[in-house]
């Protein structure tokens, strides 16, 4: 199929409902998966939910002796172009699991972290707050993180960060950019500036370096930018969109990502309103 007939698909499946109902039906897990590290009694409270959790097959495993974080590796590969967009999935930080993720920031020196959530909603926690407000500075376990800027849009903050392992005194520079207008379970107020949200985002990735995304559970909100980004890319690369396809590669990698068939419903009509609107564009192959 070309992109156009791919896209035809959709809107008509969208229109008829067939859309929500194929995604119903895909499994959560994959089945067959283990997930037996993030089970284990010294690792069952760094989940922030007991019911999300990491694929032993895909997990990231932290250097030293404690070496569990509840996120997963998921790489998106985008078929006859050669490229792999390359993410690390991972729920929002516990006040005890913030070195982790720190940990992970460092071993992969990490430049691009995405937030999706904000601390609390609704008069409940949903993340950690493992970053130091400017110009303050924090230790988390071997690192020191300073927060240097902080410069907010009506729908997501960008902060300028460092980390330096204490020990060598070596430092990485790390773009923090939080997203602020997305309940969890729910879709963003306006596809507009989501995808906006999106193309902020995508040159500030580094080639072949993972883009660590994260939310409060990690999987919904998560699997949502994925998809679209994913999206995005084959677009322009003029490659059919299939969404069930992608989301299908995210949970062979990391369970439950997308988890409402709202949110499914939600990235579907962006992925449509980009195609229509000309939002992103097939690259020049000249
Ligand atoms: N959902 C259960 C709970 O919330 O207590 C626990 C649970 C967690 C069950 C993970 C199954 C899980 O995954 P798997 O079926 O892959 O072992
Ligand atoms: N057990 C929690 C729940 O269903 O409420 C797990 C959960 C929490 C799942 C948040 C998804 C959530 O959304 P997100 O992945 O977008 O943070």
């Amino acid at each position: 199929d070309t992109l156009e007939e791919s896209m035809e698909q959709l809107r008509r499946g969208l229109e008829s409902g067939t859309v929500l109902i194929q995604f119903e039906q895909l499994y959560r897990k994959k089945p067959g998966l283990a997930v037996t590290c993030a089970k284990v009694p010294q690792n069952m409270d760094k989940n922030r939910y007991k019911d999300v959790l990491p694929y032993d097959a895909t997990r990231i495993i932290l250097q030293g002796d404690e070496d569990y974080i509840n996120a997963n590796y998921v790489n998106m590969e985008i078929p006859s172009v050669g490229i792999v967009n390359r993410y690390i999935a991972t729920q929002g930080p516990l006040p005890h699991t913030c070195a982790h993720f720190w940990q992970v920031v460092w071993d992969h020196k990490l430049s691009l972290i995405i937030m999706l959530t904000t601390l609390t909603e609704r008069g409940r926690t949903k993340c950690h707050q493992y970053w130091p407000d400017p110009p303050d500075v924090m230790e988390y376990g071997s690192f020191r993180v300073r927060c240097h800027s902080e410069d907010c849009t009506i729908a997501y903050v960008v902060r300028e960060m460092v980390i330096t392992h204490v020990e060598t005194e070596q430092q990485h520079t790390i773009t923090h950019l939080q997203y602020v207008a997305w309940p969890d379970h729910g879709v963003p107020d306006d596809s507009m500036d989501f995808l906006e949200f999106v193309t902020c985002m995508r040159p500030k990735r580094v080639e072949n370096e993972p883009v660590l995304v994260h939310c409060s559970a990690g999987i919904g909100r998560t699997g949502v930018l994925v998809t679209m980004e994913t999206a995005m890319c084959l677009i322009e690369r003029n490659q059919p969109v299939y969404p069930l396809d992608i989301v299908r590669k995210m949970r062979d990698q990391r369970a439950m990502m997308v988890q409402t068939s709202s949110q499914y419903k939600f990235v579907c009509e962006a992925i449509l309103r980009v195609y229509k609107e000309g939002l992103v564009r097939p690259l020049d192959s000249s």
